[in-house]
């Protein structure tokens, strides 16, 4: 049974995406959705689980004199001992995890949370709509989400509505092969850098597939379902 959990930093779909993924699997499976981010005040889907009903950042805001982020740590670390995700005869749980990647997955309190589910696959979602230039920094979060976590991952791009084909096929063109991601100009300051971290790239990021999908449209979840299977079946093939 696995634990599909969705990362990616702020805005990129995660809760989108937990929605529709949710919606596409219950066609053939029993679901439960897992929301771990007690800052939200409304989701796009109804969680079975939901954090809130334990500690929400307003509350801790107020009741502790905390900012959002600092109210994010504190809420994470109540978590961490009071989670009891339900197992009702599931076959897959999705999790919605927190706005702030960081606060997640570079505090110890994430990967305490991931240790308390059942063969969790991370899904590190990139929002579609960045850049090419930017894509080196994303991917270096992500692996260094992955080193945090150590779970199997899955890269996933969403927002694939808002791009056309020519785009699409610059993207994953640029996220299978990173060492093309060196033929961007960039100068100044960082430019020898931009380009050691893309050969470096070129050596650490596997050889898989990255689905495109579309938390709108739900383009893309067939094969983003189909590469979660491959993955938990395989365990450890893609990692
Ligand atoms: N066009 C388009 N918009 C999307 C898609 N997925 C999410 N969005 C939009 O992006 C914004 C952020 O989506 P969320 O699902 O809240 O993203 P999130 O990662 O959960 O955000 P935080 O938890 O606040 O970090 C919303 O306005 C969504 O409607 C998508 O596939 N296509
Ligand atoms: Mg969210």
């Amino acid at each position: 049974v696995p634990d599909v959990v969705l990362l990616g930093p702020a805005g990129c779909g995660k809760s989108a995406l937990t929605g529709a993924l949710a919606h596409k699997l219950r066609r053939h499976h029993r679901v439960l959705t897992v929301n771990l981010d007690p800052g939200v005040l409304r989701l796009p889907y109804l969680p079975d689980y939901d954090v809130r009903d334990i500690v929400t950042i307003p509350r801790l805001m107020r009741e502790e004199g905390l900012g959002p982020n600092g109210a994010l740590v504190r809420a994470m670390e109540i978590i961490v001992r009071r989670l009891r995700v339900p197992k009702r005869g599931h076959t897959y749980r999705i999790v919605d995890t927190p706005g702030q990647l960081e606060i997640f997955a570079f505090t110890p309190y994430g990967p305490a949370i991931l240790r308390k589910l059942e063969n969790p696959i991370a899904v590190f979602i990139i929002d579609g709509t960045l850049r090419p230039r930017d894509l080196p920094v994303f991917y270096l979060l992500a692996l260094a989400t992955r080193i945090r976590l150590a779970v199997p991952t899955i890269l996933v791009v969403n927002k694939a509505d808002l791009l056309d084909d020519r785009e699409r096929k610059r993207l994953l063109n640029y996220l299978t092969n990173p060492k093309l991601l060196k033929r961007i100009r960039v100068s100044g300051l960082i430019a020898d850098m931009y380009h050691e971290v893309c050969d470096l790239l070129a050596t650490l990021v596997p050889a898989q597939r990255i689905p495109l999908v579309s938390a709108i449209t739900g383009e893309g979840l067939d094969e983003l379902c189909d590469l979660l299977h491959e993955v938990y079946c395989v365990c450890g093939d893609l990692t």
